[in-house]
């Protein structure tokens, strides 16, 4: 089987900046995504899917909640060689910096990859929000005889400088690729692409980041300690010389690497037929299996609400929000347009009688909650009023930061009784 020969590389995360302040205390991979899931859960899982069952996940920040998770969730058949390892930046007497890009993390753990037995390297993103079946790409980067393979995908031009962009010639050899270009360069990168794209003007062939490099080759390619980046350097280095293919896919993808990109992609599940299907037994999303109780849910109106387990619901109005597990929420409360994650735990029912607990863990009674994202464990007092949405400028306080008219409660954080936002 030619998923034997595949060694899978997940790209974790630099410092998060960008998804700042769900990276405050966690490393990327680990920020909960879809009411129960984590952001490392979606590569992963495609992997498994396309029968590639040895990862390795890079990542800058070892955090204990990545590990336990990783730990609670992959368990592969001892008979088998499949695994999942977390392998984060590490000092060592010849290296004593953090990875300084893509490429270098792949550089700084290479000496872990090659202890395995396998002909191709296959890196992907982690910070991406798609399904896709590696299988058929291996397939098309073996029947060409390409030594590295990109995936792409048509984009419009307000994306497109977003990404690395190229041009392919007729059997889909990469010819040219620019990393992020400047808005007056773009006339000069349209490509050929079908009708259906062309009719939404998705005219450029983005890379998604995904790549397939024949063993040997990566390992080479590392051998210049200059280059730290394969968007910035390695692929614009390598196209001249090493048989490139473009894997086009036309399926949904999107790049969930800041707040408001991630914010979309999780309200995007409350749609009628979201673009993201977790309903598709053949396409699963794996996660750890918490055997968490059903939800309970009392008096309230639900309008494309997409609710996960554990949860003890009693407010007036959900509308267009995912819940995340063991959430609470109290009575004649309404929710609109927000990312709840959820809890690590329930707070017992003695603690909750004997009023110590000033807030209590969820959010509490006549709150009115809109375009917020509320982290983890987080405590919100009853009369409490998140009014997001544009109107609001740039902020941040100890317990909220508003990015882009979205307000983003910090994990853990309080939000007293009667406060305005
Ligand atoms: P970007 O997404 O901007 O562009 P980058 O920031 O390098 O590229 O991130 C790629 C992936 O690697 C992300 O998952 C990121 O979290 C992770 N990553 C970044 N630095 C890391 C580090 N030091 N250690 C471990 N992981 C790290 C890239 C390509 C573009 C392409 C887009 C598609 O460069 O050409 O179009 O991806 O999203
Ligand atoms: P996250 O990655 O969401 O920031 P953490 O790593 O802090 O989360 O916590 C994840 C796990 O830690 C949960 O599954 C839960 O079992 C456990 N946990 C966290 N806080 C507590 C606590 N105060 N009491 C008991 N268990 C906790």
């Amino acid at each position: 089987m030619i998923n034997n020969k595949v060694l899978a590389i997940i790209l974790g995360g630099g410092q998060g900046s960008r998804l700042y302040p769900l990276t405050e205390s966690r490393s990327k991979p680990a920020v909960p995504i879809a009411g129960k899931y984590r952001l490392v859960d979606i590569p992963i899982s495609n992997c498994i899917n396309s029968d590639i069952k040895r990862m390795f996940v890079l990542t800058q920040f070892n955090s204990a909640s990545l590990n336990k998770h990783i730990k609670n969730t992959y368990h592969f058949s001892f008979f088998s060689s499949a695994f999942v390892d977390v392998l984060a930046a590490e000092q060592t007497p010849h290296n004593k910096t953090w990875f300084q890009g893509t490429a270098d993390a792949v550089r700084q753990s290479m000496h872990h990859f090659l202890q395995h037995e396998f002909d191709y390297f296959l890196i992907l993103s982690g910070d991406q929000l798609y399904q896709m079946d590696y299988d058929k790409m291996i397939a098309a980067h073996i029947k060409a005889k390409a030594k590295i393979s990109i995936a792409t995908i048509p984009v419009n031009a307000k994306d497109a400088t977003e990404f690395g962009i190229l041009k392919s010639d007729d059997k889909n050899v990469v010819t040219s690729f620019i990393e992020k270009p400047d808005a007056s360069l773009l006339p000069d990168w349209t490509s050929e692409v079908s009708d259906d794209m062309k009719g939404q003007g998705r005219d450029y062939l983005a890379s998604m980041g995904i790549y397939i490099f024949n063993r040997d080759l990566l390992t080479q390619l590392m051998e210049n300690p200059d280059t730290n980046d394969f968007g910035k350097e390695i692929i614009p280095q390598a196209i001249d010389e090493h048989k490139t293919l473009s894997y086009q896919y036309e399926g949904y993808w999107t790049d969930i690497g800041n707040i408001d990109s991630f914010f979309e992609a999780n309200i995007g599940l409350t749609a009628d037929i979201p673009q993201f299907d977790l309903y598709d037994k053949k396409k699963r999303i794996y996660t750890h299996a918490r055997m968490l109780p059903t939800t309970k849910l009392a008096g309230t109106m639900l309008e494309k609400a997409v609710i996960a387990e554990g949860c003890i619901i009693s407010a007036a109005k959900i509308e267009q929000s995912v819940i995340g597990i063991r959430s609470r929420i109290g009575d004649e409360s309404t929710v609109i347009n927000t990312y709840m994650m959820g809890s690590d735990r329930y707070e017992t029912l003695e603690q909750i009688e004997s009023k110590k607990i000033e807030t209590l863990m969820g959010i509490g009674e006549r709150c009115f909650i809109k375009n917020a994202i509320i982290d983890k464990n987080c405590r919100i007092g009853d009369d409490v009023r998140i009014n997001g949405g544009k109107h609001l400028e740039d902020k941040e306080t100890d317990t909220y930061f508003i990015k882009e008219g979205i307000v983003v409660v910090k994990k853990g954080a309080t939000i007293p009784k009667g406060y305005v936002i």
